[in-house]
């Protein structure tokens, strides 16, 4: 990460006032040359930082209207990527589902009707920017360069996984793509993204962090933690509440008393905002907005994406046992990939046959990841007592000795001693 002169540092807790009406200002040039992923895109006028009880920040109609003035007139090549991630992380979902439906994968958790919400805050980003994702943001190390086959050695946990089969499926680890591991343990991650925001403007890095939670993370201590260090310090980042309505089986209804998610920001005193989820366009200039707040200094932003999940928690959940189908078809009805389809045809950007090509080399290009992930064979059996201790002790290679032996093996490869 480069240095820069340009970032400021700590203000004092007693300055840290979070107005939540207040104009983000204009972002200042970056000091250091970003790699940028998604195409170039302007920043739009940012008058989107709203008080959440103001009511929804929404662009799009379901119909893929865009309401009068409201455009943010982004570039064309970033309206097209915006589709084209949205899409991708779409079909990459149905497929994974499908693998652990025949046993293939042990475990996946679906993103199916938050693809804007995802792919849409990402966007916003610089590459230099950091991610700290939950558990339905895998997305975003695909956006930022992880290639759909070490995505898939991840799920499987095969010998080319990068964690080494020791992590449950949709942890995915990208350091170079800035995208750090998840953690299961609901909320930590929060600590984590204020933190490493505040690092970084220690450092004089001009990196801002944009970190992920559940509506059911608003109920964790981590979530407290994280949003009252944010604020008290100014650490540059954005908090993203991903509220896709319910916490496995628990509804928003019982998670919280709040009118709003969004409004619990104002309680720690950041500027918050709540936006529709399902809307790219909205949740893209939002999150635009609330980033070039952060890099310029003026503190951390809470952000809350009205969204749905439309499948279970997990594979290993059944929506079935606590939710009303109806619930599910309504939110159908609002399905982002298909509303900002309609936005893009509407402006002639965007085709049937442009669609029916466009599925057919992500279909092709989810197969061959498939197929090159599934060559991989497990991992090395020396990976079970690996990278604990320096030098791996005795009883650990006794243990691993013994457990090969129960299954009829030796130690693989005789690799030992390691
Ligand atoms: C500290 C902690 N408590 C409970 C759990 C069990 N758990 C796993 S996911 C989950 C619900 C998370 O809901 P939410 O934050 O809304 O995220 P979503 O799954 O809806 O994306 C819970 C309670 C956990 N992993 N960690
Ligand atoms: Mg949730």
């Amino acid at each position: 990460m480069a240095k820069t002169k340009n970032v400021k540092r700590a203000a004092p807790a007693a300055k840290a006032k979070g107005k939540p009406n207040a104009k983000p200002a204009a972002a200042k040039p970056p000091a250091a040359k970003a790699k940028t992923v998604a195409p170039a895109a302007t920043v739009p006028p940012a008058p989107l930082i709203l008080p959440s009880n103001q009511g929804l920040v929404r662009l799009l109609e379901d119909d893929g209207t865009v309401q009068k003035g409201k455009d943010p007139n982004l570039p064309e090549a970033t309206l097209l990527f915006l589709y084209e991630q949205m899409v991708q992380v779409r079909e990459f979902d149905r497929r994974m589902l499908m693998l652990q439906r025949q046993g293939r994968i042990g475990f996946y958790g679906p993103i199916l009707g938050q693809e804007a919400a995802t792919v849409g805050s990402v966007a916003a980003l610089e590459s230099r920017d950091w991610i700290f994702p939950a558990l339905r943001e895998g997305g975003a190390a695909m956006m930022r360069g992880l290639s759909l086959t070490e995505a898939i050695n991840q799920l499987i946990g095969n010998g080319a996984d990068r964690c080494k089969g020791r992590q449950m499926p949709c942890h995915y680890t990208f350091k170079e793509g800035h995208y750090y591991g998840m953690s299961s343990v609901i909320g930590t991650q929060l600590s984590h993204a204020v933190g490493a925001a505040m690092a970084a403007r220690i450092r004089g890095d001009d990196v801002v962090v944009l970190g992920y939670l559940g509506d059911g993370a608003t109920s964790a201590n981590d979530f407290h933690c994280g949003m009252n260090f944010a604020a008290v310090y100014r650490s540059p980042c954005v908090l993203f509440c991903q509220n896709n309505q319910w916490a496995i089986s628990v509804p928003i209804s019982k998670q919280s008393a709040s009118e709003t998610l969004a409004q619990k920001g104002k309680a720690y005193g950041m500027p918050f905002v709540r936006v529709d989820g399902n809307d790219v366009l909205a949740v893209y200039s939002v999150t635009k907005a609330a980033v070039a707040r952060a890099r310029n200094g003026d503190g951390p932003t809470f952000v809350e994406a009205v969204t749905y999940r439309r499948l279970g928690h997990s594979s290993s959940d059944d929506p079935t046992r606590y939710r009303d189908e109806a619930e599910v078809k309504a939110w159908e009805k609002k399905d982002p990939v298909d509303r900002f389809r309609a936005y893009l045809q509407k402006r002639g950007l965007w085709s049937e046959a442009k669609e029916v090509a466009f599925k057919e080399q992500i279909a092709l290009r989810v197969n061959d990841a498939i197929a090159a992930a599934e060559k991989n064979g497990p991992p090395a059996d020396e990976t079970l007592v690996t990278d604990v201790y320096a030098q791996v002790p005795q009883q650990l290679k006794d243990q691993l000795t013994e457990v090969l032996a129960l299954e009829g093996r030796g130690v693989n490869q005789g690799a030992f001693p390691l």
